[in-house]
């Protein structure tokens, strides 16, 4: 059997891959992470890797609330794992930024984490629907994990209830707060957090609320770096590139970034000297994102699966598909888009649909489908309401949120699993659009209930149902 990747291991790797610049053994906690997946370990802990270099009091502790897995596997491997960066000039990384994981029964050990003064930081890659949010952006109190949590607010079981009990703690002793950064991909992502924290912990301590709406930073974030899952081909890989088997590996794209809404924090860690983006807008950067690059891709994978295609490289090699995407980018999606000082959206268009033509990366349509009622209205229902509010035509728009429908109305009569926090509901309306459009938490009122939407989605709608979705991309 091959050996694992361990510290004692490091010596044997051969020179293509790049050890740590650090001493492993010197690295203590200071950032407290939930959600250690893929996104994470190779975009914010890449960063603090290089901070590491010349700070040892960052290292992360990665938390995993409900699947031991991951954390198992960096436990097993003294924290560390491969990062292998897939673009024209490929690279092979040692990543030694984890000082420890905390994974689900571990409850007692994350509590003492959150409470502790040496810990500044707490980040969160738990996907959109980890924060327990309704239609609106705001706590859904009805969530069973949120139930739980009002119920027993000192064993919580979601993430807003686990840093609500932390700061709770650093409340009660005097300790000054972490700064608490949510790094997925939601407008405002961290105005959402904080309001979701005040209010959970409004309900049984409104001193704890102020303090958190007054003391906690919670800045917002815009992260980007395509990562597609580690599948046991590309693990496969890296064993036979290292000669040890890595159970934690990572691939992502040469390009990444994570540009942070500037916020106090006394001598906490120096991210901007490791590549982050201190400003003081993030919010036309994290728009302009979620718009053009998670949007285009949402409606790449919707699409593209309808027309037979596997990958994002693939549907981006399919000509009438990526003129329809680029149409919809420049034309619709830039239209929504404020000016922002410092961001050329049109380069920034170009360049985002050229990363997505990068052939290295096998990145599945089929990942980027779920949870898509968390993600439409992020990535595209925003811009369809500024459109219809404007007077803009809608009907390239309309296409993808057809394609969503028509890729659930799919799932459902061949009886596949749909992964999505709403399944049941989705497979429940998919047979009448109106019944779609009806879902409150994916379509506001405002949007569905404008005539102008309703009919562009039911036309696109019946040429997929046709089988002909090929019609709808000469727009
Ligand atoms: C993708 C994102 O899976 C998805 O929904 O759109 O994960 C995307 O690759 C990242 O946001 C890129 O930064």
């Amino acid at each position: 059997m091959m050996t694992q990747l361990s510290r004692a291991a490091l010596a044997t790797l051969p020179g293509t891959a790049r050890r740590p610049g650090h001493d492993i053994a010197s690295v203590t906690t200071g950032i407290v992470h939930f959600g250690p997946g893929a996104f994470h370990r190779a975009h914010q802990a890449d960063v603090i890797d290089r901070v590491l270099d010349t700070d040892s009091r960052w290292g992360i502790a990665a938390v995993s609330l409900r699947t031991p897995g991951t954390v198992d596997a960096l436990k097993a491997q003294d924290g560390l794992y491969t990062l292998a960066v897939i673009d024209r000039e490929p690279s092979t990384r040692i990543i030694a930024a984890h000082s420890e994981g905390v994974g689900p029964g571990e409850g007692k050990r994350l509590r003492a984490l959150l409470a502790d003064p040496k810990v500044r930081l707490a980040t969160s890659t738990v996907t959109e629907k980890g924060y327990c949010l309704g239609p609106d952006g705001s706590l859904d109190i009805g969530h069973p994990d949120i139930v739980h949590d009002l119920a027993r607010p000192a064993e919580p079981a979601s993430v807003i209830g686990w840093i609500v009990a932390g700061l709770a703690d650093r409340h009660a002793a005097g300790t000054p707060p972490f700064a608490m950064l949510c790094c997925d991909n939601m407008t405002g992502n961290g105005a959402k957090l904080r309001a979701a924290c005040a209010a959970l912990a409004r309900t049984y301590d409104p001193g704890l609320a102020d303090w958190i709406e007054g003391e906690v930073a919670f800045p917002d974030s815009m992260v980007d770096s395509i990562t597609p899952a580690s599948d046991p081909a590309f693990l496969a890989k890296v064993a036979a590139e290292l000669g040890v088997e890595d159970r934690a590996a990572v691939q992502r794209e040469a390009f990444t970034q994570w540009v942070l809404q500037r916020f106090d924090l006394t001598d906490g860690p120096d991210l901007a000297t490791a590549g982050v983006t201190l400003t003081s807008d993030v919010r036309g950067y994290e728009q302009a994102k979620l718009r053009i690059l998670n949007g285009a891709h949402s409606t790449l994978a919707y699409t593209g699966l309808a027309l037979g295609h596997e990958t994002v490289f693939e549907a981006m090699s399919d000509p009438a598909l990526a003129g329809f995407v680029t149409s919809l980018v420049h034309h619709d999606i830039r239209a929504s888009l404020p000016p922002v000082d410092g961001l050329d959206t049109e380069a920034y268009a170009n360049a985002v649909l050229d990363r997505f033509r990068n052939p290295a990366i096998r990145h599945l349509l089929s990942q980027i489908a779920w949870d898509g009622s968390q993600k439409l209205p992020y990535r595209l229902l925003d811009t369809v309401r500024e459109a219809l509010d404007a007077g803009r035509p809608i009907d390239r728009l309309a296409v993808p949120v057809a394609a969503w429908i028509a890729f659930i109305r799919r799932k459902a009569q061949a009886g596949e699993t749909i992964t999505d926090p709403l399944a049941d509901t989705l497979v429940a309306a998919s047979s009448s659009v109106d019944a779609m459009l009806a879902i409150r938490q994916v379509f506001p009122e405002r949007i569905a209930a404008d005539p102008r939407f309703r009919d562009a989605v039911a036309k696109a709608l019946a040429a997929f149902d046709a089988g002909k979705p090929a019609q709808l991309l000469t727009r």
